[in-house]
């Protein structure tokens, strides 16, 4: 199968060294006491680590800068500075991490709980007790901490998707991907308009660290596609390993052959529609064609609650309980089939 790379650019910093403290005993009856300058604590690191419960890089395309802490400055009295904390990025098992400027790559990781330094944090300046000498036993200096470093990676992982869209041309399949997910597919007004699959990912909940899916919306089916009508089944195979199927059923196209007086001439073309997509999929490979789907009848924005569920009815009737009625445009129902995409898959 063809696998999607998802990809993200980041800035990382590391931390710098806190300056060395220039800093004299003062005690009573001590008139000139001798240097006391504390070290400058050590920058902050900053780490990548790799993580078996993270699937995707999404989190990595809304930050795009990390930054260890500074080391705090040396203090009198011998204190040294404390050290600026860490930074661990989390990353999923099979990502690629790069440098971006040169394209090298730095690290191909591939098994869970590895960790890797990126960017060593500066060094803490020495304060100036480092400096006293016999013949100088005053030193007015201390040395800089050193500077952090700044580097720019790509981190890159091949995706799997999880879910596959399917249904006729112009269904509204990548209006979907694209309200569910950050992706931005091309849509328009006429069949095949996606020529190539696309992939999304999709959060379930708001939450930055929420579980996530991947889906992939692949070029319109119609009937004969099998035999190579349309696009043909060219595309069948980035979503054979999928877990399950979504199949979008065009409320719109049924409209235009329906109009709305008859919802159970309605109910019964969906069904229809449904297994003629079917056994395009039965025929290009049964396995495919066998795989547990999901079905929505698309576009509801264009009917009227009462008819949707009369149509409802009529579809129960037929043994078709699970159908959601969603609107992509209108967003209607979309947070519930997500909710069911991801109870579906165990999230
Ligand atoms: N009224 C209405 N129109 C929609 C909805 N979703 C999509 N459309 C329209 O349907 C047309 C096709 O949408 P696409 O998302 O490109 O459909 P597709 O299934 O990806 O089409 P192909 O890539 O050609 O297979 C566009 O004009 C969309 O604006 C919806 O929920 N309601
Ligand atoms: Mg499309």
């Amino acid at each position: 199968m063809a696998k999607f790379i998802d990809e993200a650019s980041i800035t990382i910093q590391s931390g710098n060294g806190g300056p060395g403290c220039v800093a004299f005993h003062r005690e009573k009856y001590v008139p000139k006491g001798g240097p006391s300058g504390g070290d400058g604590g050590k920058g902050g690191d900053v780490w990548i680590e790799t993580n078996r419960n993270l699937a995707t890089l999404l989190d990595y395309r809304y930050r795009l800068k990390y930054e260890a802490k500074n080391g705090k400055p040396g203090q009198g009295g011998m204190k040294t500075g404390s050290d600026g904390e860490d930074v661990t990025l989390k990353i999923p098992v099979g990502t690629i991490v790069r440098d971006l400027d040169t394209g090298e790559v730095l690290e191909d990781f591939t098994e869970h709980g590895t960790r890797y330094l990126l960017c060593k944090g500066g060094r803490g300046g020495k304060g100036n007790s480092h400096f006293a000498t016999s013949t100088h036993q005053a030193p007015r200096f201390a040395q800089p901490g050193e500077e952090g470093v700044v580097r720019k990676i790509k981190l890159e992982l091949k995706l799997l998707a999880d879910v596959g869209i399917i249904g006729y041309p112009n269904a509204g399949k990548s209006t979907l991907i694209s309200k569910i997910s950050a992706a931005r597919p091309k849509i328009a007004d006429y069949p095949f308009t996606t020529l190539v699959p696309n992939l999304g990912v999709v959060r379930v909940g708001k939450e930055i660290g929420s579980p996530t899916f991947v889906v992939a919306d692949i070029p319109g089916l119609i009937e004969g596609a099998s035999l190579g009508r349309g696009l043909g089944t060219k595309f069948l195979k980035h979503i054979e390993r999928t877990k399950f199927l979504l199949h979008v059923i065009d409320g719109a196209k049924l409209l235009k052959e329906f109009g709305t007086d008859d919802p159970k001439a309605f109910a019964q073309a969906v069904v229809r529609d449904k297994e003629i997509i079917d056994a395009e999929l039965y025929t290009f490979s049964p396995e495919l064609g066998e795989k547990a789907q999901m079905l929505v009848l698309n576009k509801c924005d264009l009917f009227t609650d009462e008819f949707l569920k009369t149509v409802q009815k009529h579809l129960t009737k037929l043994k078709f309980t699970d159908i959601l009625m969603i609107s992509g445009v209108a967003h209607q129902n979309l947070d519930d089939l997500v909710e069911r995409l991801a109870r579906r898959l165990g999230l």
